[in-house]
Order: structure tokens, then sequence, then C-alpha cells
């Protein structure tokens, strides 16, 4: 078997999405995953087309791992989210095909399911405690155990997250004189780490202690004020207190652990196992959460449970509404088969999306669960997506009072 024709879509049903179809010479054997990297999906699609996809014709796709190994440590330059992003993409897209040449559900290639079900969790978001607690209910209600919740700071123009289910996974469309503009948002330390742990002590009196909560800071704290914020949280049980840090600063967990009992989760803007390697041989986190989409795919994310498996590190890997559904599938076969499974966050779709991208995991009852047949289970309308051409979008940028750069 041979690997004919390697083709990347790049479509907008709402937001941009990057799709790799890799085309075998076995009559209707394709494979499809998703190379989607928020804010930059040409860059991706260019090293798809121009670089990787010349290296895969002729070659078998049955052999993930040495075609993995080529385009990761066959590069000079190694690494990075654009190039992690493709090679994620061909991955998801060669498990599809071994899934369907096998006739089995990837899962099951995986080692088959430990669990019937994978618990997921979504997002509520609010301009103040009230709509956030609403929104809590409203999850509970339609199921979930599980519930991020995030609000808007006063006087912090676009706080991350507040705005709700689908807000914190959009790219922005502002125009000016160019085209589409960066959102600027407004957000300073002081304010958010005033607000946030009364948020939490609102939702426990009002929600009560049962339903799971967990808190994105999206990696804008110092360690210092991390560690404060999770020691103030810790009355609260959170489940656990998202990418508190920047992925550069790993060292800083140790700060945060030292003072803290919250439970740490960290990794949807790490790119391989290599970044995840300290935080789990020194057990400064209890969640790994990175994004099969960024960070090569099912090879490398199963590598990366293997080594937190030792520390009894759980996974939660990132599955937010921009990247797509072969994502989430993928998301959800490794879920099905890993003995340290955590938890998956997870997002519903548009129908329009729904219908470009068929096959997204199903959510019911607290859980998702993924159709019982050959492969990742999803696919491409090529036709309809050509109907949805790509269009520039950035995502939001933060600044400081002062008007000076901070991390989005
Ligand atoms: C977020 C993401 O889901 C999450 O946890 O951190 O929505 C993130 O903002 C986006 O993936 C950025 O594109
Ligand atoms: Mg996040």
């Amino acid at each position: 078997m041979k690997i004919t024709e390697v083709r990347t879509i790049v479509t907008c049903p709402g937001r941009n999405y990057v799709i790799v179809k890799i085309v075998t010479d076995e009559p209707g054997l394709y494979g499809v995953g998703d190379a989607t990297l928020n804010g930059r999906e040409l860059a991706v699609a260019t090293i798809l087309q121009e670089y990787f996809a010349p290296l895969l014709i002729g070659r078998d796709p049955d052999r993930i791992e040495d075609i993995w190994q080529t385009l990761y440590r066959g590069f000079y330059w190694k690494g990075g989210p654009d190039a992690m992003t493709a090679l994620s993409g061909i991955d998801m897209a060669l498990w599809d095909i071994k899934g369907k040449r096998a006739g089995m559900p990837v899962y099951a290639l995986l080692g088959g399911k430990t669990r019937e079900g994978v618990l997921a969790y979504t997002h509520a978001g609010g301009r103040d405690f009230v709509e956030v607690e609403d929104a809590v209910r409203q999850c509970v209600e339609q199921g979930f155990k599980v519930v991020r919740a995030q609000v808007a700071v006063p006087g912090g123009a676009g706080t991350y997250g507040a705005g709700g289910r689908m807000e914190a996974a959009s790219a922005t469309w502002i125009h000016g004189d160019g085209g589409p503009m960066p959102a600027i948002e407004r957000w300073e330390p002081s304010p958010y780490l005033r607000v946030v742990p009364n948020l939490f002590a609102h939702l426990r009196a009002t929600v009560g202690p049962e339903v799971e909560l967990l808190h994105d800071v999206h990696e804008r704290l110092t360690p210092i004020q991390a560690a404060r914020l999770a020691r103030e949280l810790e009355p609260f049980h959170l489940f656990f207190l998202e990418d508190p840090l920047r992925p550069e600063n790993r060292e800083g967990f140790r700060i945060i652990r030292q003072h803290s009992t919250t439970p740490l989760a960290m990794g949807e803007l790490f790119h391989t196992r290599y970044e995840c390697l300290p935080l789990l041989t020194e057990q400064l986190i209890d969640f790994i959460r990175c994004d099969l989409g960024h960070s090569g795919g099912i090879t490398e994310a199963r590598k990366i449970a293997a080594v937190a498996e030792c520390y009894q590190v759980q996974t939660a890997w990132h599955g937010p509404g921009d990247i797509a559904p072969p994502t989430h599938a993928a998301n959800v076969h490794l879920d099905l088969a890993l003995p340290n499974f955590g938890v998956q966050e997870m997002v519903f779709f548009p129908e329009i999306v729904q219908e470009v991208l068929p096959g997204a995991p199903v959510f019911r009852d607290g859980y998702l669960e993924v159709a019982d047949m050959p492969g990742l289970g999803v696919d491409v309308n090529e036709d309809l997506a050509a109907k949805y051409p790509y269009q520039r979008a950035y995502l939001p940028m933060v600044r400081r009072a002062d008007g000076s750069v901070h991390d989005w």
C-alpha cells in the first residue's frame, strides 16, 4: 500500500480549519486529520503542501512511527507550533487509515477501551457572578459533571473566556484599513486576583459542592501570583487550575507547588514530550493537557501519557473550538484507551461545521462517545468545504493599563 496524495484543505465554515486528507492506492482508502493552528493556518498549510507532502508520496501509510520520525527528527530544524501542527494532522490521518484498513476503531488499535465513556467539561462564562452561576447551572442541566468557569474582571475589556461557551475559542474579526486586526484586551493582575477567588466562593455557595469546577488562567500570572491564587482557591476544591504560567517558565511551577494543594494542569502550548518532561518527573502538575493537534498527534500524546502515568499525572487534552473535529475524535479515541485519562475539554460544534467535517464525538450525560466504526470516524465534505474559503483572522492581544504588551 502506498500514499498517492496528501491534500491540504483550508476552509472557513465560521472559523478557519486546515484539514489533511491522505489518499492511498487502495480504492476508497484515505485518512483525515486536523492541522489547524488558530491565526497561523496558511503557514501550516504551506509546510504541509511544500515540505511534508512531497516526502510522503509513495510511502507505506502503515509505517506511522517511521513517518513521524522522518518529519520530526529527519529535519535539522525541529519542532515549533507550525511544523508540529502539520505533523499532527498527518499523524491523525495515518491512524485513521490504519484503523480503516484493520476494520477497527483507533481506540481498539491503542489497546482497547479502559472505560465506557470519556468524562467531559465545557465552558461557562459571564459578565458577573450571577451570569456565570446561570451558565454553570445550564451546563449541569445538560449533564456536565465538570465545568470551567470564567468571569469578566471589571475594567478588563474582553476578559478571557467570560463571553461563554464558544468565545474562548474564537478568533476575532475586527476590520481595520488593512483588513482584519486583532482585538485588544485590557488586563491587570490585581483586579483579576481579587475577583477569581470571590467567583468560586459565590459558585460554591450557590451551585453547591458537587459539581466539579475548574478555571483557566491562560498563562497570564507570575509564579508568586499564581501561588497566591492557587492557595486562595483551596477552600473551593477546584478540579484543577489550568495553565497558570507561561510555557517558557516551567521552573515557576515549583513555587506554586510549595504554597498550595490546588491541583494544577498545564500543556496546551507545549509541542513535544520534552517540554512536558520536567513537570511530570518533578510531579509539579496533576493533569497534562497538551493539544493533540499541536504536539505531534496520537503518536506523541500516547508517549507523553505513558510518562505521566508513572507519576500518577492524568490527561486532560486540549479540546477548544478552534481545533477541528478530527482532533476532538483523536482525543476521545486516546482517552478511551488510556489508563490515566482524567478529563476531556469539549465544545459543541455549530451545525455547519458538523456538515463540513462530520463525525465529531457525541456528548451524552456528561460523557463523550465515538461511533464504533473503523478509523477515527471523521470525514471531510470537500465540495462543501470549498464553499467556505479562508478568511484572515487573529486571536486577541492583551495590553496592560500602561499600554505594555502582556500574554494573551
Ligand atoms: C483555551 C483555548 O480551551 C482552552 O483552554 O485556552 O480556547 C485557547 O484560547 C485557544 O485554543 C487559542 O486558539
Ligand atoms: Mg486553556
